[in-house]
């Protein structure tokens, strides 16, 4: 029984991986960077992506792909903001995957679009498992989540480029133990960036939009 499980899942991700590459390569065909935004349920996902934007400016051309299990809360707050953006509802499924992003994008012209962030399902576990034609995967930890989280949840922060450490402003009312937890995210991926912010007062905003820059601009250049 249980070889069978792990023969299923193997399957579905060899799935997964294939569907991925033809999606990168329809993005890669108009130089759109994607990126794959994933963190727990209420890290501050929508509010990066809506901050993100104001300081990218609208020179940066972005549309927005918005994962969750069921309603349109997070594409609405996108679209009152005049900000392309398309829905998927998983109807249960606690990750989104390659599939589901291609029929999102089915209709979608990407030509001219320079960014496409994908908000994940807030899920700190399988959606670091599944990807989604992503140039880049980013995570947020949320300052209330506790420093403990990369000792438990290792894969999510191995398998991502950056992580976005959000709401630094409730720092003074917490035991957050920010040594410990920038130790324990360097050893468990040595290459990756921290960005300490608040999407409340906006710390740290300039240097996160600045990196993602960065990738855009050499996604369009190279
Ligand atoms: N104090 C504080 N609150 C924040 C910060 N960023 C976001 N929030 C609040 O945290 C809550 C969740 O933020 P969202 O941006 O909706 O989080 P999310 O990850 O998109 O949530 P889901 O899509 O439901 O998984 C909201 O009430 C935000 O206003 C921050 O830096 N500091
Ligand atoms: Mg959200
Ligand atoms: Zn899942």
């Amino acid at each position: 029984m249980a070889v069978k499980l792990v023969t299923i899942k193997e399957d579905i991700l060899k799935d997964n991986k294939e569907m991925s590459a033809l999606l990168k390569a329809r993005f890669n065909k108009s130089k759109t960077l994607v990126v794959n935004l994933m963190s727990s349920p209420g890290a501050g996902k929508t509010s990066t992506i809506l901050n993100t934007i104001e300081a990218l400016g609208p020179a940066v051309k972005t549309a927005v792909i918005e994962g969750d299990i069921t309603s349109t809360v997070d594409a609405d707050k996108m679209d009152a903001k005049g900000i392309p953006v398309v829905q998927i509802n998983t109807g249960g499924a606690c990750h989104i995957d390659s599939a589901m992003v291609a029929e999102a994008v089915a209709d979608f012209d990407t030509e001219g679009i320079d960014l496409v962030v994908v908000e994940n399902v807030g899920n700190l576990v399988c959606p670091a498992e599944f990807e989604v034609g992503e140039d880049v995967r980013v995570m947020i930890l949320s300052v209330p989540e506790g420093h403990d989280k990369p000792q438990k949840y290792p894969l999510m922060f191995i398998e991502t480029q950056a992580c976005i450490l959000n709401k630094i402003d409730l720092l003074p009312h917490t035991d957050f133990d920010m040594e410990a937890f920038r130790k324990t995210v360097m050893s468990l991926n040595p290459k990756t960036t921290i960005f300490p912010v608040s999407m409340k007062t906006g710390e740290g905003l300039d240097a996160w939009a600045a990196w993602l820059k960065d990738k855009v601009d050499k996604k369009k250049n190279g």
